[in-house]
């Protein structure tokens, strides 16, 4: 599965690789540094000068690299950061997604979570900029909204540095804990569905689905998602 996929020579194996993912302007960089402090360095994705910054952490004492992805609204292939930052969490290399979610604009964020939902990788969602949510009256129940999405949920604030330590144990507890990928299923309706089924079963068959999970190519596959396309062509 190389064909749609960047990997990046940027942690040991021995680390816990976190690829902190999120919509344009919803606070990555900001929690990058929370948890990253001054522990950064610059590096490039392969065959392109796109600027890749990673970062180490310590949480509960283990070692925790992290890459700060370029934000994007949806996890497509139409521009180049969509690409990139595909491409990274499908090259294998990331053990956890930490997506940043920009709480006081949930229902546009939630459109990029669903689709790394569908990437099915273990995930974290850092519930940000409750400041601003609460300011504007917004109340979000993230005990609720982790239930129905199958992941843990950390509100946090993180100009103020606020929820790192919880961000930490998150990441943590959903890394050692043998069903960290929520089965949460977009449901697309019932005549999309019948036709998912019917092209996720021709794709059961086919060699050159492997490795991939078979519900998000056959999606991608129907959106008519270039790159995707490429696996097949
Ligand atoms: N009020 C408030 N502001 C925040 C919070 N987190 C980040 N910010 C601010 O929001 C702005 C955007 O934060 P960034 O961390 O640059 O966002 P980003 O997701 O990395 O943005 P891109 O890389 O451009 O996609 C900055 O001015 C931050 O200081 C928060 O929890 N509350
Ligand atoms: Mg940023």
């Amino acid at each position: 599965m190389t064909d749609i996929a960047g990997s990046a020579d940027s942690a040991d194996s021995a680390e816990i690789v976190v690829a902190v993912a999120g919509q344009p302007n919803s606070g990555k960089s900001t929690i990058f540094n929370m948890l990253t402090g001054v522990r950064q360095f610059v590096a490039n994705y392969p065959g392109v000068t796109v600027e890749k910054r990673v970062g180490r952490a310590d949480c509960r004492g283990h070692k925790l690299t992290l890459v700060d992805l370029p934000g994007t609204y949806s996890m497509t292939s139409y521009s180049l950061e969509e690409r990139i930052a595909r491409g990274f969490l499908l090259s294998g290399e990331p053990h956890l997604v930490l997506d940043v979610v920009d709480a006081s604009n949930l229902e546009r964020n939630l459109v990029l979570t669903f689709q790394l939902l569908e990437m099915r990788m273990p995930m974290v969602v850092s519930l940000n900029m409750m400041d601003v949510a609460e300011g504007g009256g917004v109340r979000i129940d993230p005990k609720r909204l982790s239930e129905q999405l199958g992941v843990r949920v950390v509100p946090t604030v993180a100009k103020k540095g606020r929820g790192k330590k919880e961000v930490c144990e998150a990441l943590m507890s959903t890394y050692e804990s043998k069903d960290a990928v929520s089965d949460f299923r977009l449901d697309y309706g019932p005549q999309l569905e019948q036709s998912l089924a019917t092209v996720e079963q021709a794709l059961a068959a086919d060699d050159r689905a492997s490795g991939y999970d078979l519900r998000w190519l056959t999606v991608r596959l129907m959106a008519g998602d270039q790159e995707v396309r490429k696996i097949f062509a």
